[in-house]
């Protein structure tokens, strides 16, 4: 299954045409662009698909519409003879060519599904793939072996477009929804942010409901649990944000998870665990406990808010 198009299986005028169109989009400012993006973690996958986003919503608006999403070059196949190009500076200037158009160097198994599922970052996946990936870069040669004008060469956007699959792959791969009924909103946020999954809605019902009948709370509410189960392990070695972000709504996320350099791998801080097992807790949520779901999805909570 994919979402993307094969270069190899295109006809030579779609290629041609998907060529002339880049070369078209492509100048000086565009190829310095590419060292904006941060070449390791997860920002391999996302600084790259915000790259060739632009190009596609270029395409999309110049006749292109067609080539959107950019198809994929599988680097066990040969670079197809219409992308042996390279865009020129603005000034005419030549830039190198490729040297290699037959790397032949597939992707490794890890990185197909389900093996790729047994990445439980993101971060890691990027970090795995980059040495991989530069050595594709490098065995094509020339302009594609320097990471300052890469972008110059059409098929630096194919072969980019290939490893965006494998993050593609990743995202598509089924974690278990964790049960949180009964938790802290905040301890169940963490729950879901260790699972690869978002808090979508948070329905709230208030207290002094529970004194009306016949209202009757579904499900009795355990004491939180003392200590985060072993799963749980800090994100380290990044500043804070950019994952987090993606998994936890900004206001609802603990307020320990912004400082991860306080606590290391393990979070040891009692007054941290405190704030997390306070305030509203879970009555429902929308996907059951224990199903499979995909990775990224939102679980929408329904809670029983102790204030009025
Ligand atoms: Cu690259």
């Amino acid at each position: 299954m994919s979402h993307r198009a094969e270069l190899n299986t295109m006809s030579a005028s779609d290629r041609q045409a998907l060529v002339d169109l880049m070369l078209a989009y492509l100048n000086d400012d565009i190829v310095d662009d590419h060292m904006m993006i941060i070449h390791s973690g997860l920002e391999i996958f996302t600084g790259h698909r915000a790259y060739f986003g632009a190009m596609e919503a270029w395409l999309n608006a110049n006749g292109g519409s067609a080539y959107v999403p950019l198809p994929m070059w599988n680097s066990a196949d040969p670079i197809p003879p219409e992308f042996n190009v390279v865009k020129p500076e603005d000034d005419g200037t030549a830039r190198p060519s490729l040297v290699n158009l037959n790397p032949g160097i597939p992707k490794p198994p890890q990185y197909e599904p389900p093996a790729v599922c047994d990445f439980e970052d993101p971060a890691d996946l990027g970090d795995a793939i980059n040495g991989w990936h530069g050595s594709v870069h490098c065995a094509i040669g020339g302009t594609m072996c320097n990471i300052m004008i890469a972008s110059a060469a059409p098929i630096f956007w194919c072969w980019h477009a290939f490893v965006d699959h494998i993050y593609w792959d990743w995202q598509q791969c089924s974690v278990t929804c964790p049960n949180t009924v009964g938790d802290t909103l905040g301890w169940a946020t963490q729950k879901l942010r260790v699972a690869g999954l978002k808090l979508g809605g948070v329905a709230r019902i208030p207290h002094f409901i529970l004194e009306r009948p016949p209202f009757r709370l579904p499900i009795p509410l355990p004491d939180p649990p003392p200590f985060l189960p072993k799963p749980f392990r800090m994100r380290h070695d990044e500043p804070a944000a950019t994952h987090d972000h993606e998994h936890v709504a900004d206001e609802e996320r603990p307020e320990f998870s912004r400082t991860p350099a306080e606590f290391g791998h393990s979070v040891r801080a009692p007054a941290a665990f405190a704030r997390l097992l306070r305030g509203p807790r879970v009555i429902a949520q929308s996907v059951s406990s224990g199903r499979q779901i995909r990775r990224g999805r939102t679980v929408d909570l329904t809670v029983l808010s102790e204030e009025d």
